[in-house]
C-alpha cells in the first residue's frame, strides 16, 4: 500500500504504509515539514460533524438544507469554488460533474498555474517540460521567478549540486544559495527575457528547433538596450552576463508560477519559455508538466454532457460578489476567504446575509467559522484516489490509512443529487470507470494501478515538432511603483497547517519601514507589521502567501491587485501597487 501526499505542491511525495517517504528516486526518503506531521496533524482540528447556522445537524438534514438553498437560487448565481487543496482525481474533479449538471457558475482554475500554461502551450503545444530524470542531465540551472529551495525541496534537491543562477525580485532563499542571482522590478521579466535573447544572438545561434528564428531576432533587436535597462533596472552588464551565463552553459530554466501572477505575466513566461529554445533545448525548461500525461480532466468534470451557465474568473469572485452576482458559494478543496482575491468583499456579503457559503473541507479554517453550512470531508489518508504530479510521471492509487471521518466528495455530490431528484449518467457512471477512462491516454489502466500502486505514465504529450516562435507580444512597461509580492512559506502549503505550526503573522518585509502600521491599494487597507530586510529592496514589500491575515483579521487580499492576465486569466496578485503608512 502507498499514500501520496495530495497537497499543492510540485513534489507529491509518495509514502509506503508506515507513512515514511519512499527512498526512491526522485523522493529519496525525506519529505518537508508537513509531510512528517500529517498523521499526528490528522487527527486535531477537524470538522466532526454537519453544521447549518452554527449548530450540529445530521448529514440528512444539512443536505435537505444544501438542497432547499439550490432550488430557491437561480443556477447563474450560485458558484463552485474548488481548488487544488486535494489533487485526487475523484476529490478535485469529478465532484464538479453535478453543478456542471446543474448550469451554475464554475469559476476558471485561474488563480494559480493557468496562464503560464497557455503561454508555454502557444509555442510548444505543450506545457509539459523537464522530466525528474532530465533534471539531473543539465549542469546547471536558473531559478527564474521561482523560490524552489522552499516551494519544491525535491527539484531543489536534484539540482543543488548545479551551477545555480536566480531571477527574483528580492533576495529569496533560492537566490541566496544560489551562485550567482540577478533582481528586477516587479513585472520586468519579459523585457529581461529579450535581454538576454539578443545577447545569445550576438553570440551566434545555430538551433534548428524554432520555425522562424528570424523573426524572433527582429523581434528581440526592435527593443534597445536603454528600454531594457530602464524596465528591470537592471545594467546592460549584468544582462549580458545572464546571456552568456545561458550561452556557455545551456542551463536548465525552471519557470516559477509566481510569474503568471505578475504584470502581464504570459508575455513574461512566452519569452523566457523560448530562451532554451533558441540554445536548442527541446524541453529545457519546468513550468507544470501536469498537462503532459493526457489526463482527461474534462470527462472528470462531466463537460462532454453538461455546461456551466458562465465562466467565472477566479480573481473576480470577489467584486461579483459585491456587485451581487453571486448569492451561493459551494466550495470544497479550498479556502476562499484566505486564498480569493478581494476576499472582504466575500466576507461582508455572508455578514450581511447577501452570500450564503457551503464549505465541505476536513479542517476548521477561516471559511469553515465564517460559513453558513459545514459538511466535514475525510482526509488523503483516509480515502481511495488516483493521484497525479505536476512534476513526476508516476501515478498513484491511494489507500486509507486511518479511519475515516465526515462524508467524501462523491457520496455528498450524490446525496445532494438525489434530494434535488436528479437523475443523470453524469452522476450515476461508476467513479472508478470514469477514472479508468480519464486516464486513458497516460497509457496506464486502473486494474494495473490498482494491482502495482505505482506506474509510470507511458505516453506523454509534448507538442509541436518545432517550436513556433509566434505569437510574441508587444511588451508593456509596468507602471513605475511600489510593489507587493507573495511566496510560499516553509511550514504551510497555502492556507494549510496552522494546526501544526502556528498562523504565519501579517509580517510585510521590506526595505525601509519598522512597526506597525498599514499597507494601502487601490483596492484596500491592511494592519500590519513591517519588518526591515536587506533582502529586499526599495520598492518592493514582501510577505509569505499563508496566513494571509492582517492584525485585525482581515484578509490580506482585501487589498491585491485583481487584474486579469490575458493567457489564462491569473489574477495579478504580484502586482498589487501599494503605500506603507507608519502608525
Ligand atoms: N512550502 C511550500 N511549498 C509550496 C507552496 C506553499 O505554500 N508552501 N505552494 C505551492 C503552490 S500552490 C505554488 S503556486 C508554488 C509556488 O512556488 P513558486 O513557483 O516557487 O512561486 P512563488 O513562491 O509564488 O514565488 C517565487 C518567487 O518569485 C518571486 N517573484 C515575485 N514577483 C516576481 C516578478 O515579477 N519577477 C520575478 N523574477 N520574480 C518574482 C518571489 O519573490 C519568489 O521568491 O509552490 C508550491 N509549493
Ligand atoms: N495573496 C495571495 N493570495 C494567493 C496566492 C498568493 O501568492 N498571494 N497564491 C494563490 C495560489 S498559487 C493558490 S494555489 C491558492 C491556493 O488557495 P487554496 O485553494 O485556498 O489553498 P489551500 O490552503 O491549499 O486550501 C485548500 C483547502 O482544501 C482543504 N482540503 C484538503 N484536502 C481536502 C479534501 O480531501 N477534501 C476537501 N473537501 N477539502 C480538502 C484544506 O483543508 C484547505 O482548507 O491561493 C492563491 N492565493
Ligand atoms: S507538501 Fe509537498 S513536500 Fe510536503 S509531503 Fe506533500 S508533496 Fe511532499
Ligand atoms: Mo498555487
Amino acid at each position: 500500500m502507498v499514500i501520496a501526499c495530495t497537497r499543492d505542491c510540485y513534489d507529491t511525495c509518495i509514502f509506503d504504509d508506515n507513512y515514511k517517504p519512499l527512498k526512491s528516486f526522485p523522493f529519496l526518503g525525506f519529505t518537508c515539514s508537513r509531510g512528517n506531521a500529517d498523521l499526528r496533524r490528522n487527527k486535531i482540528n477537524r470538522v466532526l460533524s454537519p453544521l447549518v447556522e452554527g449548530k450540529e445537524t445530521s448529514l440528512e438534514d444539512s443536505v435537505k438544507y444544501i438542497s432547499k438553498i439550490i432550488k430557491e437560487t437561480p443556477k447563474d448565481k450560485i458558484i463552485h469554488v474548488e481548488y487544488d487543496g486535494n489533487q485526487g482525481l475523484l476529490t478535485w474533479y469529478y465532484p464538479a460533474r453535478l453543478w456542471n449538471l446543474l448550469g451554475t457558475l464554475s469559476i476558471d482554475y485561474s488563480i494559480c498555474a493557468s496562464e503560464g500554461h497557455e503561454a508555454i502551450k502557444a509555442h510548444y503545444g505543450s506545457s509539459f517540460g523537464a522530466l525528474p530524470e532530465e533534471f539531473e542531465k543539465y549542469d546547471s540551472v536558473v531559478f527564474w521567478g521561482s523560490e524552489s529551495a522552499v516551494s519544491f525541496i525535491h527539484g531543489w534537491k536534484l539540482l543543488q549540486s548545479k551551477y545555480k543562477i536566480t531571477v527574483d525580485v528580492r533576495i529569496s532563499e533560492t537566490a541566496r544559495r544560489s551562485d550567482k542571482y540577478y533582481l528586477v522590478r516587479p513585472g520586468s521579466d519579459g523585457f529581461l527575457a529579450v535581454g538576454v535573447m539578443k545577447r545569445i544572438f550576438a553570440r551566434g545561434v545555430s538551433a534548428d528547433i524554432l520555425d522562424d528564428e528570424a523573426t524572433l531576432r527582429e523581434y528581440v533587436n526592435s527593443y534597445t538596450w536603454d528600454e531594457i535597462e530602464s524596465v528591470t533596472g537592471l545594467n546592460r552588464k549584468y544582462i549580458e552576463e545572464l546571456g552568456d551565463l545561458y550561452y556557455d552553459r545551456r542551463p536548465l530554466t525552471i519557470i516559477g508560477f509566481a510569474l503568471g501572477r505578475t504584470y502581464y505575466g504570459g508575455d513574461a513566461v512566452s519569452l523566457i519559455s523560448l530562451i532554451p529554445a533558441l540554445l536548442g533545448l527541446r524541453r529545457g525548461f519546468f513550468y507544470s508538466n501536469s498537462q503532459g500525461w493526457g489526463i482527461d480532466f474534462s470527462y472528470l468534470r462531466g463537460l462532454h454532457l453538461s455546461k456551466p451557465a458562465r465562466i467565472a474568473p477566479m480573481g473576480k469572485v470577489g467584486e461579483e460578489v459585491e456587485k451581487g452576482n453571486i448569492k451561493v458559494i459551494f466550495a470544497w478543496n479550498s479556502n476562499p476567504i484566505h486564498s480569493l482575491p478581494n476576499s472582504d468583499r466575500i466576507v461582508e456579503a455572508i455578514k450581511e446575509g447577501r452570500l450564503t457559503l457551503i464549505m465541505h473541507d476536513p479542517f476548521i479554517n477561516e471559511s469553515v467559522k465564517l460559513s453558513n453550512v459545514v459538511i466535514p470531508s475525510p482526509t488523503f489518508l483516509e480515502k481511495r484516489d488516483v493521484v497525479y504530479s505536476y512534476w513526476h510521471d508516476y501515478l498513484v492509487y491511494n489507500e486509507p490509512i486511518c479511519e475515516p471521518k465526515g462524508v467524501d466528495e462523491i457520496r455528498l455530490m450524490r446525496l445532494i443529487a438525489k434530494q434535488l431528484g436528479i437523475s443523470h449518467p453524469l452522476i450515476e457512471e461508476d467513479e472508478w470507470k470514469a477514472v479508468d477512462y480519464a486516464i486513458r491516454r497516460t497509457g496506464v489502466s486502473l486494474e494495473e494501478l490498482v494491482k502495482n500502486k505505482v506506474v509510470k505514465v507511458k505516453r506523454y504529450y509534448d507538442g509541436f515538432q518545432k517550436v513556433k516562435v509566434n505569437p510574441l507580444p508587444r511588451l508593456k512597461e509596468p507602471p513605475v511603483g511600489e510593489y507587493l509580492v507573495f511566496s510560499s512559506h516553509p511550514n504551510h502549503t497555502n492556507s494549510q497547517f496552522n494546526e501544526i505550526y502556528d498562523r504565519p503573522k501579517p509580517i510585510v518585509y521590506n526595505c525601509c519601514y519598522e512597526g506597525e502600521g498599514y499597507l494601502e491599494s487601490d483596492f484596500g487597507k491592511i494592519r500590519v507589521i513591517f519588518k526591515i530586510s536587506e533582502r529586499v529592496p526599495k520598492g518592493v514589500y514582501y510577505m509569505y502567501k499563508s496566513g494571509l491575515f492582517d492584525l485585525d483579521d482581515k484578509p490580506v487580499n482585501s487589498i491585491v491587485n485583481n487584474a486579469i492576465n490575458e493567457y489564462g486569466g491569473t489574477p495579478q496578485i504580484n502586482f498589487t501597487k501599494v503605500r506603507a503608512i507608519l502608525k
